[in-house]
């Protein structure tokens, strides 16, 4: 008891207190496993499934990752909102609670939990971590190749059209220290899908957020079904090109427009 106690109250060493949320829509097959694998590898952080009242009955069996475990927690959420939605209420959750960070992870085990204490050792020196699939040293598992190019294609564009200057600003295994989350117009934030990880990224660029990306290994989900979607995939198109002809008119109004211009 003693422990697990001062394991709670320290956290992870040079960060503190972390909260990993696990945002769900029907991953009954997945959510035990994920949990008890992020519970193996890094003891000393807190679980929080935010579950979108899913159908198959996820909320319930996390429910009772919650009732045997004192760091799992839920937050039932009344309907699906997209992924979005779901990780907003858990980073209010997290501060509403004095969490020192916030980590963002998949249930499906595409993230691989084992590399969360390679994203928390870098967010020592950093307020944002992006686990990267395409930077030196990632590895990409059993992904079709429509997947693959889906992906490059997609951060190229969102690097081209926004300039952020990292590897996979569409990822979603990341570590949000305090300091980046209150850096960041939390209230501004729209997008649901993908385009989400993308605005993160954005606007903590904007706003000086010290970034860092460490590589991970990536893997196709196993079990349960994607809720990847055509509608996903415009909305991230849509709202690159906004936010990137948006950028270029404000930048063009600044004074020394011309030589900023890329
Ligand atoms: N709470 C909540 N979680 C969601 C919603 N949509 C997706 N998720 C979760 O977000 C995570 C990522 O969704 P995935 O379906 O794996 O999307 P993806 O990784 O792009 O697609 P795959 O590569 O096919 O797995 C999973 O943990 C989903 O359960 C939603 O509307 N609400
Ligand atoms: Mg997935």
């Amino acid at each position: 008891m003693g422990v697990v106690a001062d394991r709670r109250t320290v956290g992870h060493p040079g960060v503190g207190r972390v909260l990993v949320v696990i945002p769900t829509y029907n991953e009954a097959d997945n959510v035990d496993r994920i949990v008890t694998r992020v519970r193996e590898a890094a003891p000393a952080v807190d679980v929080l499934v935010a579950d979108d009242n899913s159908p198959d009955g996820t909320g319930a069996i996390a429910d009772g990752l919650a009732g045997a475990d004192p760091q799992v927690h839920v937050l039932h959420r009344p309907g699906k909102e997209g992924l979005g939605a779901a990780y907003l209420a858990g980073f209010a959750w997290a501060r509403q609670r004095g969490y020192d960070a916030v980590v963002e992870m998949d249930a499906d085990g595409s993230h691989a939990p084992e590399d969360l204490p390679a994203l928390l050792d870098a967010a020592r020196d950093a307020d944002m971590v992006i686990g990267s699939r395409w930077t030196r040293g990632a590895r990409v598992l059993n992904w079709p190749l429509r997947r693959l190019l889906l992906s490059r294609a997609g951060n190229l564009y969102a690097r081209l059209a926004l300039g952020v200057p990292v590897s996979d600003a569409t990822g979603g295994y990341r570590v949000y220290r305090a300091a980046a989350l209150d850096a960041i117009d939390l209230a501004s934030v729209r997008s649901q899908g993908y385009a989400f990880q993308v605005e993160l990224s954005r606007l903590a660029h904007r706003a000086g957020v010290r970034m860092v990306e460490v590589p991970i290994t990536f893997a196709e989900r196993e079990h349960g079904d994607s809720k990847m979607s055509p509608l996903i995939v415009a909305e991230a198109l849509w709202r690159i090109t906004t936010w990137g002809l948006r950028d270029r008119r404000a930048a063009a109004r600044r004074p020394d427009a011309l030589a900023r211009w890329p």
